[in-house]
This record gives structure tokens, C-alpha cells and sequence, in this order.
């Protein structure tokens, strides 16, 4: 066995002794999060064949990486909520009871990082020393996963000196689960092929989290999912405040008026596109704090105020282009790890809709030849001469539909430097926030946007919220409208009807709940029947964040319908209406319409929902007690209100 190596932190150092013991690494690293060190491992997995390093002048400290097949997104059926009673993970979640799912994986984890490295990563989430920022201690035999979270966290030296003697962490434990032999030969991508052998389980009252057999982001990255929403919930259940899938931005009115807002969509959904969007509307500024996820605290003034506990963006890379997100493609122009793109023979990468022409040849995912298509020079196909009709009816695609790039958020041109370091007004609070908006991809029914009556109802929308499916997640169910509470639901830590009332109890606990951030739900996705989207999205989406503004001035009026305040037609600003995509004014007035009969279906949808959760949990208290948690009232009362309005 090699020898732990010394902690300050006597905390520390048991978590790494620990599993030092438990998975017999031939060498341990403590990770400094220093640049040269981070270069050393991508330079180094260059050499083992792990990273292929892009053209320096083009893409300077890029590296790609390629997947196993199996190891592409987040196995959402092999990841476990860990309490120690049933009812406490709550019908949305996996559950085992914690010693059984410990006495299983350690028997996984038992000499599985033989004839490799254990790193040791300090990272904090947040800016290091801010009160909202919380850390971790993630054990991985990854390099890809060190480099990952070296651009996704705050990690090394700073961290654990902050750590001092005694500071508290989350102990994270993460194994690609795939030990080497003596003399035995990596692999480009190591992990436990079967989707079986993997693991992805937090036990939410120790505030650990256990990983193994997967490398995919989602999955082996302790600080993003694992710990920034499913274990952040918890404790933000436990301690008053609110762990969120959200971006975070800022929006500068012409008058020079700043606005915060944050918003909930579920994955793949466009959150990295409308948190970094150029807006259309002539005079308006908008600003990065964060695509993916929020930690919002209530202050003594009753307001919400929020951080983005990440140091960087884990987007989704086809489909982002000049067009849709350029400044996510200028995020990635450096320091930038892409995963399961297709790579270019001048070194660069490219992927489906990237706006971009296709290179002649290149090399997809799988690490196969690509070609470019023969009548659509934006389209590759696995053979020569494949037309664009032949490439689509057989389902190919050259860079995985979820594939991904990883680029310090630092790199973004529209940061918002000072709320990104969770600062507002020189004070490290987080930023005040004005509106919460959920969404998601909705086809049909759902209108441009919908203001909430209360915080109550509020609620009630997020609680209502579904979509589809995407390739996010290892799915048979991709492209079918599913609900996602809050789009929280591969990400809650606890049960959910608890959630709720959490969010519920948001009101009840504000020193001041009138200023609570206003509610909003928004559809950017409506299509029409010849299946044409109704709304062009990405910069015109400023013209609904304008509305959302006017609101909070009580600017503007709205309809006062069964589902909402709805936006007057003549409110939504259509000024530099031009370009490649346009706002066609019929469709706006269609899509602020309520659609009775869609409506009710929809609602009948969400009461079925809570149906599916009460009934679980009834099931659950039947063998552990009278303790089963039921949907709130509250919201059964909103579902009652809407649904006899409705018939009205
Ligand atoms: C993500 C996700 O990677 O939600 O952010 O899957
Ligand atoms: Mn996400």
C-alpha cells in the first residue's frame, strides 16, 4: 500500500487514508489546482492516448476526449438517494438502504484503482470564502475528471488552506472503476461497461456522495450534480435556503436599470444559451453569472440572493453556433475540454449545427471516418456522397447529441465578473434576484410566458413544469413530454413532496415576502402544426425578458386568466424585428392565447402527477409508519382553482 499522504485537516486525511485502504491506488496526488499541473495531466493523457490535443494556434490548451459508448450521459436509473428511510428519498428518487448499498459498493471499490493514480481534489463551491460557497474533497482515479473539475470548481492549495484544521466538506469518493494489471495497457476510456456496474449515490444525511463505473460528467463530477444540487438540497432544506438547477443573470435595462433573474429548465433545455443571449432589443445588456446551477439564500431585507457555486460551463455542444450562442463559442476558444465531438483535420473540432461548414473528411465520436454530406455542407454522414435525406433516415450524427465541452467560465465575454465572484455591491452576498422563471420544452399548450398570481402559485407552476426528454440522460423515453418539477427531478436529494413544501415555506419564513422574486413560466419551443417553431428563441427572447421587467415596475398591465397573467400582444416590444430569425406577429398572438382545451388536459397531467407521488408514498407508509409525505395542500388547492376556473 502506498502511504496517505499528511492532511492539516485530521478530516481530510481519514477520508483519503480511508479509501487509500479500500481501493489500493499504486500512487496518490494531491491536486494544487495549479496551471502547470493542470497542463502536466492533459499532456500526460495526450500520451496514453486519452486526450488528442487540438491545433494550439486555433485552440490553445484544448483537448478532446471520446467516450465509451456507454458512458455518454447521466444514468439517471443507477443513481441512488441514500437515506436511511425510504420515505425520506420520496417517489422520485432510487433508494437503498444505506449499509446494504455501502456493503455492495465496497466490493466494487476494493482494488479497483490497481495499477493507477488516486487524485485527492479540494474544491470549493463558490467563491473560496464566501459564506455561501460549501467544499468538497473528491477521490478519483480520473485525470479526465481532475481536469474537469479544475475548470468546474474552485480546486487545490487555496482550498484546502482555507479548510484550515478543521473546516467541513463533503467527503466524495469517485472510481472509474476499470483497475489495470501489471503492465496491462489503458484504455481511451475507462469505465465499467455494464450500465449495472455503475453507481451514482449520495447518502444525503452522512452528506456523502459514492461514484463508480462511470467518467460521464454528470456522473463523476461530485461537485455538479451529485453535490451543488442533490446533496445542496438537503442541506438547504435542513438550514432555510435553496439549491437550484438555474441560471443566474443580469439584465441591464436602457435606462441603465440592473435586474437579476434566474431560471429552471431542465437539461438541454437552453439555459446556457439564454443565460449568455445577445438580446435583440436595442439598448438592453445581458450578463453571465451562471447556466446551470443556483444556491439562493434569503436576506434580512426578505429578498433572495443568489451565487452560481461553478467555475465554468459543462454546455451541450450541438446546436450551439454564432447564430445561437456565440458567446458560448467564445467561451471555448481556450482551456477548453471537448467530449464526443468530431474532430477536424486542421485539429479543431465541429459538431451538427455549429453553423459552420463540415470539414471534407473527419473523425466522429465513435472515432470513425466522417464525411461531409453531398447536398447540405453543414451535415457529415459515415460514408462519402451521403445525402442530407440518407444521413437523417439513418439516425447519424457525427458528434454525439450530447456531447459536450467543458470551458472556464472566466473565458466568457459577457461575465458578469463582480456577481460571478458573489459580490453586489462590493458586499459577498450573491445577487439580489428579481424573477424566477421555469420552462421547458413544450410542443403545444403551454403559452410565451405566464406570470404567476403569488409566490404560492409560483409554485404550483414549477411543481407543474415538464418537457421533453433529451439526450442528457440515458433514456428510452427521448422526445417524450415528462414531468420535471422545478426541473429538478433527476436532481432532488430528498423526497419531493417535501420539496415543495420547502419552496412553500420560502413565503411563510421571508422577513419580508413581498419581496420575494416574482414567478414566471416560459415556453420558448411552441410549434405550429406543420411542426415550424412559433417563437425564433435565443436574442428575441429579450423581448420577453423586457416584458417579465415591465411587470416588476408595474409597467405594464396583463390578462388575468385561469392560468396566469398573460402578456397584452401590444406589450411585447418588436422593435429590430429583423435577420435570419424574425417574430412573425401571427404566431405571437397565437402562442399568448390560453388554450382551454390543451389546458385542461394539462392540468388533469399535473393532478396525475401528485396522484403518482401520494400514491407511492401511501405505499411507503404502509410498511414504515404513518410518516408518508403528501403533495401539499396548497398546491392541490391551486390544481383545484385552475381546473374550476378553467371550466368556467
Ligand atoms: C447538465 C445536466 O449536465 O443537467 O447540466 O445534465
Ligand atoms: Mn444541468
Amino acid at each position: 500500500m502506498v502511504k496517505t499522504p499528511k492532511f492539516a485537516n485530521e478530516k481530510v486525511f481519514a477520508w483519503v487514508d480511508k479509501w487509500n485502504k479500500v481501493c489500493t491506488p499504486d500512487k496518490i496526488v494531491v491536486v494544487s489546482g495549479s496551471k502547470k499541473e493542470h497542463i502536466a495531466i492533459c499532456e500526460a493523457m495526450v500520451k496514453n492516448g486519452q486526450f488528442i490535443k487540438l491545433n494550439p494556434k486555433t485552440r490553445p490548451e484544448c483537448y478532446l476526449a471520446r467516450s465509451h459508448e456507454s458512458d455518454v450521459a447521466r444514468v439517471e436509473g443507477r443513481t441512488f438517494i441514500c437515506s436511511k428511510r425510504e420515505i425520506d428519498a420520496g417517489p422520485t428518487n432510487h433508494w437503498m438502504d444505506p449499509d446494504q448499498m455501502k456493503a455492495l459498493m465496497l466490493k466494487s471499490y476494493k482494488g479497483c484503482m490497481k495499477g493507477r493514480t488516486m487524485y485527492v481534489i479540494p474544491y470549493a463551491m463558490g467563491p473560496i470564502g464566501n459564506p455561501i460557497t460549501q467544499y468538497g474533497i473528491e477521490i478519483t482515479d480520473s485525470p479526465y475528471v481532475v481536469v474537469n473539475m479544475n475548470i468546474m470548481t474552485r480546486t487545490g492549495d487555496a482550498v484546502l488552506k482555507h479548510l484550515g484544521n478543521d473546516g467541513e466538506f463533503i467527503p466524495c469518493i469517485h472510481s472509474v472503476g476499470a483497475p489495470l494489471k501489471k503492465g496491462q495497457k489503458d484504455v481511451a476510456w475507462p469505465c465499467a461497461k455494464n450500465i449495472e456496474d455503475k453507481f451514482i449515490t449520495q447518502f444525503p444525511e452522512e452528506r456523502q456522495i459514492w461514484s463508480f463505473g462511470s467518467g460521464y460528467g454528470g456522473n463523476a463530477l461530485l461537485g455538479k450534480k451529485c453535490f451543488a444540487l442533490r446533496i445542496a438540497s438537503k442541506l438547504a432544506k435542513d438550514q432555510g435556503w435553496m439549491a437550484e438547477h438555474m441560471l443566474i443573470l443580469t439584465l441591464t435595462s436602457p435606462e441603465r436599470k440592473q435586474y437579476h433573474l434566474t431560471a429552471a429548465f431542465p437539461s438541454a433545455c437552453g439555459k446556457t444559451n439564454l443565460a449568455m443571449m445577445q438580446p435583440k432589443l436595442p439598448g438592453w445588456k445581458l450578463q453571465t453569472i451562471g447556466d446551470d446551477i443556483a444556491w439562493l439564500k434569503p436576506g434580512d431585507d426578505g429578498r433572495l440572493y443568489a451565487i452560481n457555486p461553478e467555475n465554468g460551463f459543462f454546455g451541450v455542444a450541438p446546436g450551439t453556433s454564432m447564430d445561437s450562442n456565440p458567446n458560448a463559442l467564445k467561451s471555448c476558444k481556450k482551456g477548453t475540454i471537448f467530449t464526443n465531438v468530431v474532430l477536424t483535420p486542421d485539429g479543431d473540432i465541429w459538431w451538427e449545427d455549429m453553423g459552420v461548414k463540415a470539414p471534407k473528411e473527419g473523425v466522429d465520436w465513435k472515432g470513425n471516418p466522417c464525411y461531409v454530406c453531398a447536398d447540405d455542407p453543414y451535415r457529415m454522414g459515415p460514408k462519402p456522397g451521403m445525402t442530407k435525406k440518407e444521413i437523417k433516415e439513418s439516425g447519424y450524427v457525427a458528434a454525439h447529441k450530447n456531447s459536450r465541452f467543458t470551458a472556464p467560465a472566466e473565458n466568457c465575454p459577457v461575465l458578469d465578473k463582480a456577481g460571478f465572484n458573489g459580490l453586489w455591491r462590493g458586499k459577498p452576498t450573491g445577487v439580489p434576484i428579481d424573477a424566477i422563471l421555469f420552462g421547458g420544452r413544450r410542443p403545444s399548450t403551454i403559452p410565451l410566458v405566464n406570470e404567476a398570481k403569488s409566490w404560492t402559485h409560483g409554485v404550483f407552476m414549477g411543481s407543474a413544469a415538464g418537457s421533453e426528454v433529451t439526450a442528457a440522460v440515458i433514456s428510452d423515453q427521448i422526445g417524450q413530454v415528462r414531468r420535471d418539477p422545478m426541473a429538478m427531478l433527476p436532481f432532488f436529494g430528498y423526497n419531493v413532496a417535501d420539496y415543495f413544501q420547502h419552496w412553500l415555506e420560502m413565503e411563510r419564513t421571508s422577513a419580508d415576502a413581498t419581496k420575494l422574486p416574482k414567478i414566471y413560466f416560459v415556453n420558448w419551443f411552441r410549434k405550429g402544426e406543420d411542426g415550424r417553431f412559433m417563437w425564433p428563441g435565443f436574442g428575441d427572447n429579450s423581448r420577453v425578458l423586457k416584458w417579465i421587467c415591465q411587470r416588476i415596475e408595474g409597467q405594464v398591465r396583463a390578462h388575468v386568466t385561469p392560468i396566469g397573467n398573460l402578456p397584452l400582444e401590444k406589450d411585447i416590444d418588436l422593435a429590430n424585428n429583423e435577420g435570419k430569425f424574425k417574430v412573425v406577429p401571427e404566431d405571437l398572438r397565437a402562442i399568448l392565447k390560453v388554450d382551454k382545451e390543451g389546458w385542461t388536459k394539462e392540468i388533469a397531467a399535473v393532478g396525475a402527477s401528485y396522484d403518482e407521488y401520494d400514491a407511492k408514498a401511501s405505499k411507503d407508509s404502509k410498511a414504515r409508519s404513518a410518516t408518508a409525505r403528501r403533495v401539499p395542500k396548497a398546491l392541490r388547492q391551486v390544481l383545484a382553482d385552475v381546473t374550476s376556473a378553467l371550466a368556467r
